[in-house]
């Protein structure tokens, strides 16, 4: 199965860590793959073009949005962090990226928000997409933003988007909560590859995680987007239990979903 289903896509975000994963595997999917960040994400390969943009600049996000058929928005802060550069960043710079896709006619977007959107929820529960948003602080926040943003936008103008809560994306899961958290980078893949192809996405938040047996969430409304995850935290259980103590269950960190976000900050 071809999974060119798109000329030029843009990713944004593609110095950071995710982009980087991103960006050799997103080769499969375009024709052109145009790297937007703030700083360099170094030198574009044939395939590639670089366009600079910091979100929070509207015109700079026009520019970065143009002559584009997809995007796949990773940029932004991608953890907590003082109100300021998340205003710019996430709160801004998201309004500033829906507008210029408006603009240039781009028709689908695939956007990185958290599972910090739902990160007050137990860990003992296992939510849905429909839930209310519980964020565990002012990214969690931000996040939840930027999916009633595109919500809107979908409702609006006809944009399509899928907000992917991405729990854990790392090689491997750090510790006890990224057994159920973990997303490998090519289930990362996977994943926003579904969101890229499926014949109608509309409007739909995924939880992003690998077919991890422990989990705490639920994708079944989202079974259109066809993501089926081949990796699986599982196979690194004994390691990450042999390495770790055991938790601490009057630890918030441990209650909660969100981890050591429930008790991060407070900035000023
Ligand atoms: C996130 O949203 C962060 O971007 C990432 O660094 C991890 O901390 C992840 O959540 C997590 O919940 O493990």
């Amino acid at each position: 199965m071809s999974l060119k289903n798109h000329r030029k896509i843009l990713l944004t975000g593609a110095a950071g860590g995710l982009g980087q994963a991103l960006r050799q595997r997103l080769k499969a999917n375009c024709e052109v793959l145009r790297l937007s960040d703030r700083v360099s994400p170094g030198e574009p390969a044939a395939f590639e073009e670089v366009v600079l943009a910091d979100l929070a600049d509207a015109a700079a996000v026009s520019e970065m949005v143009r002559g584009v058929d997809a995007i796949v928005h990773m940029g932004g802060m991608s953890v907590e962090g003082p109100f300021g550069p998340i205003l710019q960043a996430n709160i801004l710079g998201v309004y500033n990226l829906y507008e210029a896709a408006r603009v240039h006619g781009v028709k689908r977007v695939v956007f990185a928000s958290t599972n910090h959107v739902t990160g007050f929820y137990r860990q003992s529960e296992t939510i849905t997409a429909d839930q209310p948003a519980r964020p565990d602080g002012l990214y969690g926040v931000s996040k939840a933003f930027g999916e009633d943003l595109s919500r809107f936008y979908f409702d609006r103008y006809g944009i399509e988007t899928a907000c992917v809560r991405i729990g854990s994306s790392f090689p491997e899961p750090k510790d006890r909560r990224m057994l159920a958290t973990w997303l490998s980078f090519d289930d990362l893949h996977r994943l926003i590859t579904a969101c890229l192809s499926t014949p109608v996405l509309g409007h739909t938040i995924i939880f992003g995680m690998s077919d991890n047996a422990v989990t705490w969430w639920d994708n079944a409304q989202a079974r259109h987007v066809g993501y089926v995850p081949q990796d699986s935290s599982d196979v690194f259980r004994d390691a990450v239990y042999a390495r770790t103590a055991a938790p601490d269950l009057s630890d918030p960190a441990v209650q909660f979903q969100g981890g050591a976000f429930v008790r991060t900050g407070p900035f000023t």
